[in-house]
């Protein structure tokens, strides 16, 4: 038969050697070369970092003062190598769907350590592992384990490399604890992985704490010793943000030295000096107030308001909470550090515990006429309530006064507006009821457009009084949750124009 030559296997045979042989060398420069091994064919791994909301915490949807981005999962991210895909689902604004991922890392306070459990649980379904840290689980990571397949103890920086290692490896272990590294060379968190929603940006420039307050685990979890970053990487960092609002994190934000207050100072100055214009908000203690200077570059650099814990304006009750500081200053001190602050144009926000073992219900009302008396500005008040790993929750599982403690379920009511433990001079519903009546005082409309004027005249500053103002109408609202129509701080203020 004449047949074609490719059809009778002659050129066919021919072309297949020559493919052989350039099909062979190409396989072996393939395999052996970099450039195989970098194929962007193959897809990318994904990490999907989730902060859940506190179910409590539903009606503060809408108040975006009230929220602050997830700065644990930008760290996070920021120590993810750059062949991972990096995804937030943040559900202060996002509702929950389903995301692909093949590794899901999750962050939790006590408040929504639950929400966080749920959906670990989501993802184990579909058998995607899950990776929790933070304060919560840090202190209970026998609980955790039972939810979470990977759980995180500790700060995540000297640490989460070696889970991503792991992971790629397939050597994944249950339990990772991170050590207290010094902050020099801290990661910068990825800001641009941030819902673009919030108002404001958060930084962090300090961790630890000396102090020992009976109801706060900060000195357990991120250490005694007070750790600082180098001033000039914080202001590096401070010029990668663009919002013009930004909230130090810092438990404190000038410590307890000459040093740490010589620090702070140096970092405000650095900020004027580069020309960083941002409008910001710090924690401290009434220490602030001790070095004027550190307030004058406060203010100059562009400090609106201070966040100090007051606590109480009763001996025995500061006592009771181990708040050293504050006892060593005396009650009589607080207005006078108030006026200092305002005299440099900055608002005070004083935080106020109610319910301790030596309040009775005169107490209470005892706390808040000082509150709306004194020269504070904002007024935080909230219900004692003991966290897991502090030493007053520790005090009463043993004295058996937790009152909910079907865990891990409850923790839902450990947000700080719910009583959650048996008081000693009350049942917990009169303590409950009594709360809604304080929260009526502190927070009436009146009372709140009374401070807003006196902080205005007190401080000659307008954004102050905006920020203190703000956190008292936000204050309210998240009081009340639904209970109470929450205020419009627009409205109210035309109350106050209208008066005037
Ligand atoms: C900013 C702040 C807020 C912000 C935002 C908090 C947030 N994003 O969740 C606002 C103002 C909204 C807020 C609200 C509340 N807060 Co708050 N808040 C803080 C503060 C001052 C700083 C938090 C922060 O950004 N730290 C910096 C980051 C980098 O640290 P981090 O979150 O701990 O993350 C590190 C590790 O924990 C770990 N990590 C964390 N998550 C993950 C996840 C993974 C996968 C891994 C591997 C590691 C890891 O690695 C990170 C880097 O080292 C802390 C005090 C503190 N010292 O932390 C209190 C603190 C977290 N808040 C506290 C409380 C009680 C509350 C409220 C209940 C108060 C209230 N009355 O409403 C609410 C609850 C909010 C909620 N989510 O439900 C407590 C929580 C204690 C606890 N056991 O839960 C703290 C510790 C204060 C205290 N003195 O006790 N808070
Ligand atoms: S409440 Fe503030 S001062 Fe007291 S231990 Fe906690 S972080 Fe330190």
């Amino acid at each position: 038969m004449n047949l074609p030559p490719s059809a009778q296997g002659g050129e066919y045979n021919s072309i297949s050697r020559w493919d052989l042989v350039i099909g062979h060398l190409l396989y072996v420069l393939l395999y052996t070369t970099k450039y195989w091994q970098i194929q962007p064919m193959k897809r990318k791994k994904k990490l999907l970092l989730i902060n859940p909301f506190s179910q409590y915490k539903k009606h503060e949807m809408f108040d975006v003062h009230a929220i602050s981005p997830p700065l644990a999962l930008g760290i996070i991210a920021a120590l993810t190598p750059s062949h991972w895909d990096l995804d937030i689902l943040d559900e202060n604004f996002e509702d929950f769907t389903l995301k692909e991922a093949d590794l899901v890392g999750i962050t939790a306070v006590t408040a929504s350590v639950n929400r966080a459990y749920e959906i670990a649980g989501i993802y184990r379904k579909h058998k995607i592992k899950t990776v929790i840290g933070g304060i919560h689980v840090s202190m209970l990571p026998d609980e955790a384990a039972n939810y979470v397949d990977v759980v995180i103890t500790g700060e995540a920086e000297s640490i989460w490399p070696q889970v991503i290692d792991d992971f790629e490896k397939n050597t994944l272990k249950n339990k990772y604890e991170g050590e207290l590294l010094p902050m020099k060379d801290a990661p910068f968190p990825r800001r641009d992985l941030f819902h673009p929603s919030y108002t404001y940006a958060n930084i962090q420039t300090t961790r630890g704490c000396p102090m020992r307050c009976d109801f706060c685990s900060v000195h357990t979890f991120n250490g005694s010793r007070y750790r600082q970053r180098p001033v000039d990487e914080v202001l590096d960092e401070l010029e990668t943000i663009p919002h013009d609002k930004v909230y130090f994190v810092d438990d404190n934000i000038i410590g307890y030295s000459k040093q740490s207050a010589a620090r702070a100072k140096a970092l405000f100055k650095g900020m004027i000096e580069r020309g960083i214009q941002k409008d910001w908000y710090c924690q401290a203690s009434l220490n602030v107030a001790d070095d004027e200077e550190v307030l004058k570059y406060a203010a100059e650099s562009g400090c609106k308001m201070i966040l100090i814990g007051i606590e109480s304006e009763k001996v025995e009750q500061l006592k009771e909470t181990n708040k050293k500081l504050n006892l060593r200053m005396g009650i009589d001190s607080y207005n006078k550090v108030f006026d200092r602050i305002h005299k440099y144009g900055i608002s005070v926000l004083g935080t106020m515990i109610y319910g301790l073992d030596n309040d009775s219900r005169h107490d209470l009302f005892d706390r808040s006429e000082f509150a709306i008396n004194s020269n504070m500005d904002g007024i935080q008040a909230t219900i004692l309530t003991p966290l897991p790993g502090t030493n007053l929750f520790n005090r009463l599982e043993k004295e058996n006064r937790l009152l909910y403690n079907n865990l891990p379920k409850d923790w839902e009511y450990y947000h700080f507006l719910e009583v959650v433990h048996k008081p000693i001079k009350m049942t917990p519903e009169e303590l409950m009821n009594a709360m809604w009546e304080n929260w009526a005082i502190l927070y009436d409309h009146k009372t709140i457009q009374k401070k807003m004027l006196q902080t205005l005249k007190a401080t000659k500053n307008p954004k102050a009084a905006a920020w203190s103002y703000l956190s008292n109408v936000e204050r309210h609202n998240a009081s009340f949750g639904n209970k109470r129509p929450p205020i419009d701080p627009a409205n109210l203020l035309q109350g106050i124009e209208n008066s005037m």
